[in-house]
């Protein structure tokens, strides 16, 4: 049996809020398709944050749906499985599930309950490639999904796991894979990448192993996304499929193939996911003079005749040593009519004599546009990213004030 292990591609995501990425993930998605059939893939586990947002646009919901429908075309026998993350919305997410579970794709929004309060284990567990496998589809845990008393014995993850696995051993043949999927940040895991929040479930910030006991045959885990292993070989997280934020562009994107034999995993390959948009950083490394980054623009290639979906993404970061006000306007110009498209002008401030700790935060802070402070800073009370009236009326107030002090100093 063969498993594709896929998550956190965040349809309808977009960098600062203005530039979509649509262009890569419909090529991700052509090529998903072209790995499903190539490597003969039995099934296809999605392990949480299919989309970026709770009310993702209807472009990205649309690609959701018509990957699921060419999917099921090209792999008419293939399961199809997929989780909730944290950014999508359960109800959303969960809405069409009775409509595609009769095209054989299970999709879990939230925990599903019986009336009686239990987890409705038949939903949650589903065979996959006639009976060969059998997939615990844990979503990402809402507050809603964990009850009180669970939070107040202190282990809900490992209460609700554990419910969920004694039903699967009770229906597990013998020589059938357990696959369990989780939508979580593990004890141990790696996460730097900026596009990565730290979430809780019940009060708990991180899983321990032991919420996954050695009979599990695979741990399929959505929500860090650079792909890793966690504590033993077959814990995996398969990571993003595109780069959410320019940090990640030295990182490989993919998706992870798991062969089994039997209960077994015989082996476990990563698939990388073609780039289709390169992200150029200006320097290459750390920061640079204004002068410096000036004549790096200036021989950028220029922009092309008609449409080009992938304009590189450029990063630029300059080494100040006094405030620039001009700054923008005039890294703006040395781009007109340039190919790549700015996405993030950082600064660094040299020899301001602070002490470290607080050169560290305050350059940290610097180096972020302030639309990107007002976006994140947004995102710490809201659910739903700013609409773009608001993000409109930012970015007016940003241009007015610019503008005006600079017209007043000059
Ligand atoms: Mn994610």
């Amino acid at each position: 049996m063969r498993v594709l292990h896929t998550s956190d591609w965040h349809l309808g995501h977009t960098l600062r809020g203005e530039v979509t990425r649509d262009h890569e993930h419909a090529a991700f998605l052509a090529w998903l398709l072209e790995a499903c059939t190539r490597e003969a893939a039995d099934a296809l586990v999605i392990t949480g944050d299919v989309f970026d947002s709770a009310t993702p646009p209807a472009s990205a919901e649309r690609m959701w749906f018509e990957f699921l429908a060419a999917a099921r075309r090209a792999s008419p026998t293939m399961d199809i499985i997929a989780i909730a993350g944290n950014h999508d919305s359960p109800a959303r997410l969960g809405a069409a599930s009775s409509v595609l579970r009769e095209l054989n794709v299970h999709v879990i929004g939230g925990l599903p309950r019986n009336a009686s309060g239990s987890i409705d284990l038949e939903r949650v567990l589903i065979p996959v490639a006639g009976g060969r496998g059998l997939v615990a589809a844990v979503p990402f845990l809402r507050p809603v999904d964990v009850p009180t008393e669970l939070i107040e014995r202190g282990d809900p993850l490992l209460a609700i796991y554990g419910e969920v696995l004694a039903g699967a051993r009770a229906r597990r043949g013998a020589d059938v894979a357990l696959i369990v999927t989780g939508h979580l940040y593990m004890a141990g895991a790696d996460a730097q990448f900026l596009s990565e929040r730290r979430v809780s479930i019940g009060g708990q910030e991180s899983a321990p192993v032991r919420v996954f006991p050695e009979d599990i045959s695979y741990v399929a885990l959505g929500h860090i996304h650079r792909a890793q292993r966690v504590a033993r070989d077959t814990i995996r997280y398969a990571g993003a499929p595109l780069a959410l934020s320019l940090d990640e562009s030295s990182y490989k994107h993919q998706v992870l193939a798991i062969d089994f034999d039997g209960a077994r995993v015989s082996e476990i390959r990563s698939l990388p996911v073609p780039r289709v948009i390169d992200i150029i950083r200006v320097p290459a490394r750390g920061a640079a003079a204004l002068a410096d980054v000036l004549a790096i623009l200036d021989a950028l290639p220029p922009q092309q005749l008609g449409d080009d979906p992938a304009r590189p993404y450029l990063e630029i970061v300059v080494a100040l040593g006094k405030p620039e006000p001009k700054l923008r306007a005039l890294i703006e110009t040395a781009l007109d009519g340039k190919r790549p498209r700015l996405i993030r002008l950082g600064v660094e401030q040299t020899g301001d004599g602070a002490a470290l700790g607080d050169r560290v935060s305050s350059r940290r802070l610097a180096e972020l546009d302030p639309r990107e402070v007002f976006v994140r800073l947004w995102a710490r009370g809201h659910v739903e990213p700013p609409t773009p009236e608001v993000l409109g009326a930012f970015d007016r107030l940003l241009a007015e004030l610019r503008g005006d002090v600079e017209d007043i100093a000059s």
